[in-house]
């Protein structure tokens, strides 16, 4: 039998950041002043923080020297033609619109394409995404495989579009009323999971059929190639870069927020192929982000995402220790019995909040409960992603009530050990036990818009 050989991060850790337990009491004031929303805590109440993946990656010694060598001319920045560059280089778009974050470029791409009435399918929403087609006039329709709603579904490639659907979309409404469709990879409210290769280049070319755009959310794409990689047959021999390439080769274009794999702190781009479209979202650009060489970036935070982009694909050891780590922490739960969303994804670990605490109902808030609970345990911070991060129906005025109610354990990239991933899987461990004892919630406060961020809830009195 062939010895078991592990592997490890392809980095040493060169600086470091000190972090603080805090005792039982302290974190029970601390969720209850902050209306049991993860989002209201302060990080220095937070001893391991997995609220998110987006813009807490540790960046590295060739990054932070970038930091130095960022051009802050207002006009032309050298460090924009950097970052030109490299996302031609790895992404393959020609034209490039830097934005200060993601939804910044969803807002300039939905204002620039979407006319009142229009309808945008999607694989799966995503909070800011939809935000942004609704507020241009928009409605997000959902054509993801029915797997993704089911978290215990198997399935390899869980992000796909169903084409079926898509048809049928296409068919009721007509290509003239679809502006584009939004094809997420790897995606995020559906536990990080990856659509494959085949079903990216069916739907461009059902797209290009029907002259509708194709535009990705490459938010998550390298985790998304990676997924390809491992999973789709003749890809185990092309690297990551390559992969990464193909992706983006069927659309017209993309957003991204580069908080996420890009490995910087702030900063995203839309990226497109067109000249004409580039110029309109441009024009838009000056009065929302930014000059068009800089958009909502600083000519260091350029710099520093130029090399980020280069160093994600400069090799295959870097996402492959990025999943691996959060395989690590999804396949102890896995072992200890937890339900969570299978296969383990790529951007974070998603509790099925549903099957952990079936004696709540959805409008119960399990999921916003379980977190706040897994807080007070041992100071590990998640993310609620079931009926409170869905919103509700704008015309009904209902809850959306998605099949998926999860707390997501998002782990940053290159910022915490094995150890602390051993330490939050012992915390879920403990709560699981102990899930009979908690309680629903109910809103003391309900934000009209993205209403996770700021919502506030009370314990219902048992
Ligand atoms: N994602 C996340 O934690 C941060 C904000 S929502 C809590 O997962 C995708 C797929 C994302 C995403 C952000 C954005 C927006 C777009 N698409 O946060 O504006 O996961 O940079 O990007 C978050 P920005």
């Amino acid at each position: 039998m062939e010895k078991r050989r592990s592997w490890a991060e392809p980095f040493r850790i060169k600086v470091v950041e000190p972090i603080r337990m805090t005792t039982a009491e302290e974190r029970e004031r601390a969720i209850a002043e902050a209306g049991y929303n993860s989002f209201l805590l302060r990080s220095e109440d937070v001893y391991i923080d997995l609220l998110t993946d987006s813009g807490t990656s540790a960046m590295s010694d060739h990054q932070w020297a970038a930091l130095m060598v960022g051009d802050e001319a207002y006009a032309g920045s050298r460090s924009f033609y950097r970052l030109v560059e490299a996302v031609e280089e790895v992404y393959g778009y020609q034209e490039l619109v830097p934005t200060h974050q993601g939804r910044g470029a969803e807002h300039i791409l939905s204002q620039i394409l979407i006319e009142p009435g229009d309808v945008i399918p999607g694989n799966m929403y995503f909070t800011t995404t939809r935000f942004h087609q609704e507020y241009a006039g928009g409605r997000f329709v959902d054509v993801i495989v029915d797997e993704a709603h089911d978290p215990s579904s198997l399935y390899p490639f869980k992000g796909n579009f169903d084409l079926d659907k898509l048809q049928a979309v296409i068919d009721e409404h007509g290509a003239a009323r679809i502006p584009y469709i939004s094809f997420e990879t790897n995606v995020n409210m559906a536990g990080g999971q990856p659509a494959s290769m085949a079903n990216l280049r069916a739907t461009y070319e059902l797209c290009r059929q029907h002259d509708i755009l194709m535009i990705l959310d490459a938010t998550r794409a390298l985790e998304n190639a990676y997924y390809i990689q491992q999973r789709e047959e003749g890809y185990a021999d092309r690297s990551i870069a390559e992969i990464l390439r193909e992706i983006c080769s069927y659309s017209d274009g993309a957003t991204v927020s580069s908080k996420k794999d890009n490995l910087v702190n702030i900063g995203g781009f839309l990226a497109l192929r067109d000249l004409d479209l580039a110029t309109r979202a441009r024009n838009l650009l000056v009065a929302f982000e930014g000059l068009q060489t800089y958009g909502g970036m600083s000519g260091r935070d350029m710099e520093a995402l130029a090399t980020g982009i280069r160093e994600m694909v400069s090799t295959d050891d870097h996402v492959r220790a990025r999943v691996g780590q959060v395989e690590y922490l999804g396949d102890l739960l896995i072992e200890a019995g937890i339900p969570v969303v299978r296969p383990i994804g790529g951007h974070g670990v998603f509790l099925d909040a549903r099957a952990i605490l079936p004696h709540l109902t959805q409008d119960l808030f399990p999921a916003q409960a379980l977190t706040a609970a897994l807080y007070v345990d041992g100071g590990v911070r998640g993310m609620e992603r079931g009926i409170v991060s869905a919103g509700r129906d704008h015309e009904t005025g209902e809850h959306h009530y998605p099949k998926l109610e999860l707390v997501r354990l998002a782990i940053p990239r290159r910022v915490y050990t094995q150890a602390h991933m051993d330490v939050v899987a012992e915390s879920i461990i403990t709560v699981h036990e102990q899930r009979d004892r908690i309680g629903g919630l109910r809103f003391t406060y309900e934000p009209d818009e993205l209403r996770f961020f700021q919502a506030r809830f009370e314990p219902i009195p048992t």
